[in-house]
């Protein structure tokens, strides 16, 4: 079981690296605006979880530069995701408000409309 999942594993790798979305080029200050907000974004996520993939696939698209955390191999992310998000479940993106408070959104469809909505990316 291990070894197939470790295949498949590899096959999303190969095959999101082979069909690599494009990236938008804004202008610097565009481009820097976006950045600023991002900063206060990390994403906890697995290498080879499909649904991290798909989100991923987004953020490159649009040129999102958002800190990736691995919550399977660091311990340290892995009991952070669990005790502050509330679950062990991947991707899940950590949102740092202007007040300090922090959102903790899981479900990659719910991350991406989050993100195209805050953004207003097509
Ligand atoms: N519906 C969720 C599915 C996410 C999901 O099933 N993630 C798996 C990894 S692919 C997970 O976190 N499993 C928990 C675990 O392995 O401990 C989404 O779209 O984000």
């Amino acid at each position: 079981m291990v070894v197939i999942r470790w295949i498949l594993g590899q096959i999303i790798l190969v095959l999101d690296f082979l069909t690599s979305p494009k990236a938008v080029v804004r202008e610097t200050a565009a481009q820097q605006a976006v950045d600023d907000v991002t900063a206060t974004m990390s994403m906890y996520q697995f290498k080879t979880c499909p649904f991290c993939v798909k989100v991923r696939r987004e953020l490159k698209r649009h040129a999102l530069h958002i800190e990736l955390r691995d919550a399977k191999n660091d311990a340290e992310l892995k009991a952070e995701l669990v005790n502050e998000g509330g679950r062990h479940k991947v991707p899940c993106l950590r949102i740092e408000n202007a007040d300090k408070s922090v959102e903790w959104l899981y479900e990659s469809s719910d991350i991406i409309a989050r993100l195209k909505s805050q953004f207003k990316l097509a």
